[in-house]
C-alpha cells in the first residue's frame, strides 16, 4: 500500500484518512447528490458535517457544483488540516467505487477550469453540465458565478456582503461551539440574518430569476447551482431552479430520488432526526422503561 496517493497534479493525499471511513452499506442511496461551496481551505468550511454527510449516502452520480477548494484563500494563507484531506479522500473513493463524480469547478477554484474535460482519478472536469433526471426531465448544471457580470448593479451589496459574510461567518463558529459544549443543536446564524436583510433578499431572489431564464433560453427544463450559499427551490413559469446551498454554514445537499424526484436536504436537521430516532428506540429497548410501562 502507497503512503500517498497523487490525487491531481501537485497534490498529495494520504493513502488513509485521519477519520476511517464506515463500510458504504446500510447507506441512504440516491440516483444523483449535488453538493457545492465546501470551501476546503478554509475555517469556514464544516467538515465533520460533509464528512457524516458523505459516510451515510451514496448516489449513482455525484456533481460538485463548485467551490469545492478555495483556492483564493490558500494563495494568502495555508489552512489545510486532516478532515479537509479526508473528504477530497473520500470523493476519491467513491469514483473508485463507481459513482460517476463529474466537477464542475467554481470561480472560487475556477484554478481547475483548464483542466475541462479532463478526468483525474475517475473525477471528470467539466465547465457545466446536463443532468436527465430519471423522469425525463433535462437540468442544466453550473456553479453560477456566470452571473456576477449581469448582477453588477448589486455588486456594491457584493463587495458588502463579503466583509460582513466572513465577520457573521466567524460569529457562527463561535455561536456553535459554544451550542456544542451545551450539548445544543447546530444553528445557522447567516441563515436567519439573510432573511432578514431586505436588500439580501431582493439580491438572491435576483438573482433566482436571472438563472432561471438563462436555463430557459438554453431549452432545458431546469437548472441546478451554488454559489450564493442559499439552498432553494423556486418554479419560474414552469423552469426549475435548484441551488444545492453550501457547506460552511447551511450545509445543504440538493438529491434525486431514483423515481426523479428532487429533495434539498438540511444535514443539520437529518442528524438531528437522527439521534431522536436512535435517543427513541433506546428507550423503547431500554428495560426500565418496559417495566413502567407494564
Ligand atoms: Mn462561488
Amino acid at each position: 500500500m502507497p503512503s500517498v496517493i497523487h490525487a491531481f497534479p501537485g497534490f498529495d493525499l494520504p493513502a488513509e484518512p485521519q477519520v476511517p471511513e464506515p463500510s458504504p452499506e446500510g447507506r441512504r442511496r440516491f440516483r444523483t447528490i449535488w453538493i457545492s461551496d465546501v470551501h476546503l481551505g478554509t475555517r469556514g468550511c464544516n467538515a465533520e458535517m460533509l464528512i457524516d454527510f458523505l459516510d451515510s449516502t451514496d448516489s449513482e452520480t455525484m456533481y460538485l457544483v463548485g467551490d469545492i477548494i478555495d483556492g483564493w484563500r490558500l494563495k494568502k494563507k495555508v489552512y489545510w488540516p486532516s478532515t479537509h484531506n479526508d473528504i477530497v479522500w473520500r470523493i476519491l473513493k467513491r469514483a473508485r467505487r463507481g459513482t460517476r463524480i463529474v466537477y464542475i469547478p467554481g470561480n472560487h477554484d475556477e484554478m481547475f477550469r483548464q483542466f475541462a474535460g479532463m478526468n483525474f482519478g475517475g473525477v471528470e472536469i467539466r465547465r457545466a453540465a446536463f443532468h436527465q433526471t430519471a423522469d425525463g426531465r433535462k437540468l442544466m448544471v453550473l456553479h453560477g458565478d456566470e452571473f456576477d457580470a449581469v448582477m453588477l448593479a448589486h455588486r456594491w451589496l457584493a463587495f458588502v456582503g463579503d466583509a460582513l459574510y466572513t465577520m457573521l461567518m466567524g460569529l457562527n463558529r463561535w455561536t456553535n461551539s459554544v451550542r456544542r459544549k451545551l450539548g445544543l443543536p447546530y444553528w445557522s446564524l447567516s441563515k436567519m440574518a439573510k432573511h432578514k436583510v431586505k436588500n439580501a433578499v431582493e439580491f438572491i431572489s435576483h438573482y433566482e430569476e436571472i438563472v432561471a431564464r438563462a436555463a430557459a433560453a438554453r431549452g432545458v427544463d431546469g437548472v441546478v447551482c451554488g454559489h450564493i450559499h442559499t439552498a432553494e427551490f423556486r418554479d419560474f413559469d414552469g423552469i426549475e431552479y435548484w441551488n444545492d446551498g453550501d457547506w460552511v454554514e447551511g450545509c445543504n445537499a440538493l438529491v434525486e430520488h431514483f423515481d426523479g424526484t428532487m429533495e434539498i436536504l438540511n444535514w443539520p436537521e437529518e442528524i438531528a432526526r437522527r439521534n431522536a430516532e436512535a435517543e427513541a428506540a433506546a428507550q423503547v429497548g431500554d428495560p426500565a422503561n418496559m417495566a413502567a410501562a407494564a
